[in-house]
């Protein structure tokens, strides 16, 4: 009878564990836990009006992703148009060769509904625009 109890004890501390796992993979696409453990959902909008929130600040090494929820194509970049150099390492002219993947450009129109996620490394305040209809523009602050 105590093997018995034993075995339930295990079971319960094992499921318990199973569930404790699986309840922290669940967040939704576009959230990210900060390095202070917190839930942080870093997204930017692209509405007809424009990007959404205009300003956002992040702490170093967190990502943010650009959804386009207008019906025209948006192109996130970084200022300054049409050159996107003011984010370090970034240039439109690496749109298109190996070194895309690291620059604060998304490289295309994105399509209503697409989402593009860029990882902010480099503290500072850097201002962007979308590239498609320079006008629009904003501010990520990486603090
Ligand atoms: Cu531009």
């Amino acid at each position: 009878m105590k093997n018995v109890i034993v075995i339930v004890i295990v079971i319960v501390i094992i499921l318990g564990g199973v569930w404790y796992i699986s309840s922290n993979n669940t967040q939704e696409p576009g959230n990210q836990v900060s390095p202070a453990g917190n839930l942080v959902s870093n997204v930017v909008t692209i509405a007809s009006s424009g990007f959404s929130p205009s300003s956002l600040t992040v702490q170093k090494g967190e990502t943010i992703t650009f959804k386009n929820e207008s019906s025209q194509p948006a192109w996130p970049a970084s200022a300054i148009h049409p050159t996107h150099t003011v984010y370090p390492g970034s240039s439109i002219a690496k749109c298109g060769t190996t070194g895309e993947a690291g620059i604060f450009d998304a490289c295309k129109g994105l399509l209503k509904g697409e989402a593009w996620s860029f990882q902010f490394d480099i503290p500072g305040t850097w201002k962007y625009h979308d590239h498609l209809n320079p006008s629009r523009n904003g501010t990520i602050v990486v603090q």
